[in-house]
């Protein structure tokens, strides 16, 4: 006898379409999305997800963070809910797809338990996590991180963007600050559907990822100061040129992320340089550092040496270094109960699959501390993603959410 709900499957037209009618909110300039966090597309995109879930008989609430929570019924209203989601902010020159196939892939879970008019035991409730991109508030996955008693909800109300603009501000301004309190909801299990954002899947050939593991993070935003001074009539030796601070310091993380191979990466994304002005050279730079492995003794390792070998290298050209941290999770573990739901599901689908560790960081690197926690993860072309030409094909998504809807629904207990 097959499995129940062996042989369902989700709607891949009605899920492609729904992603093509978000992606119109927030264009980008180069066929991506430019929906950051709190922003009035932020608001648009959600009004759209709210009226999708009204019409599929969803009961939705919201947090003081803003999380949205899109509930279905199930028979036992007792039970755990089983949370699925992921993300609608987008980067500045974001992909269509980044955080929006978990949204909207939790979202046709639903619409296909109404189509087969299937009840399940727990309530199913579909999630969007506000900030997780991190972008404009830094850190990233700020709202499932204080859902997850990561951040005070004070301190994260409290954070700025390069305006000036506080996130309480923000969230009151777009209407979307709810009164329930972050945190209280306990969860039966979460999962979270997303694009690999790399190249893995694509090049070995398989339809789905079955995630154990994510990289742990580190954001470390630096300070070098030198002194503003004329880049015409300032000899060379009297220059103190916070630029230079900057490219030795590129160059040392790229180091230390090479010596640690094949396991670590590190970058630097985020830069402002101050003034900016064509002919003044820099007084000072402020930039983030992002390094990352799933080794924590090695990403601590890799920390320590960058901040024993990044002051040093500033004071021998002169010029002045100070950081903090402004972001981290440690490597997360995902439930191995979770994991197996997810890999069973694609096996007995017939995707072909791989275990994957995410490069990424996700809302479910958080959530996992709070709740049995896994992740599926579809290919992306050429594992491009955090680019507005991020693109997966219809198969790609549909075949995600189609292990997704398993393994949902599968531990949300199908009651006949
Ligand atoms: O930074 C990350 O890994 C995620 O895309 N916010
Ligand atoms: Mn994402
Ligand atoms: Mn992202």
């Amino acid at each position: 006898m097959a499995a129940p709900g062996e042989n369902l499957r989700i709607n891949g037209d009605r899920l492609w379409d729904s992603l093509m009618e978000m992606a119109k909110i927030g264009p980008g300039v180069a066929g991506g999305n430019n929906r950051q966090t709190l922003t009035d597309e932020d608001a648009e995109g959600r009004a759209l997800f709210q009226k999708w879930c009204d019409a599929a008989g969803c009961s939705m609430a919201v947090d003081q963070m803003g999380n949205m929570f899109a509930r279905r019924e199930g028979t036992d209203p007792e039970a755990l809910p089983v949370y699925v989601g992921s993300h609608l902010d987008t980067q500045p020159t974001g992909g269509k797809y980044d955080g929006v196939l978990g949204v909207l892939g939790g979202l046709e879970v639903i619409r296909t338990l109404n189509d087969l008019g299937i009840q399940t035991k727990h309530p199913i409730v579909v999630t969007n996590w506000t900030n997780e991109e991190g972008t404009r508030f830094a850190p990233a996955m700020l709202a499932s991180g204080v859902f997850a008693g990561k951040h005070p909800l004070d301190w994260a109300l409290e954070r700025e963007d390069a305006h000036g603009k506080t996130f309480g501000e923000e969230l009151e301004r777009i209407g979307w600050k709810g009164q329930e309190k972050v945190g209280d909801r306990k969860m039966h299990a979460f999962f979270e559907l997303h694009i690999e954002q790399g190249p893995i899947l694509e090049a070995e050939g398989k339809d789905i990822g079955v995630v154990t593991h994510g990289q742990g993070l580190r954001w470390i935003e630096c300070t070098v100061t030198g002194k503003e001074s004329h880049t015409g009539s300032t000899p060379m030796a009297m220059r103190k040129n916070a630029g230079r601070g900057l490219a030795l310091i590129t160059e040392l993380v790229h180091e230390i992320a090479m010596k640690n191979q094949p396991n670590a990466v590190g970058a630097i994304g985020h830069i402002d340089v101050y003034p900016n002005s064509r002919n003044i050279i820099p007084g000072k730079v402020v930039f983030t550092v992002d390094m990352r492995t799933h080794l924590l003794d090695k990403l601590n390792d890799m920390v320590d040496e960058f901040m024993e070998r990044a002051p040093k290298l500033c004071k021998e050209i002169g010029v002045s270094f100070d950081s903090h941290i402004v972001g981290q999770f440690d490597p997360p573990a995902f439930d191995d109960t979770c994991v197996a739901a997810i890999r069973d599901a694609a096996e007995r689908l017939g995707y072909s699959h791989m275990n994957i560790v995410s490069g990424a960081g996700h809302d479910a690197c958080w959530i996992n501390d709070v709740a049995p926690t896994a992740m599926v993860m579809c290919p992306c072309v050429d594992g491009l993603s955090h680019n507005e030409a991020e693109d997966i094909t219809k198969d790609w998504a549909a075949a995600g959410t189609d292990v997704l809807f398993h393994a949902v629904v599968e531990t949300a207990g199908i009651v006949r």
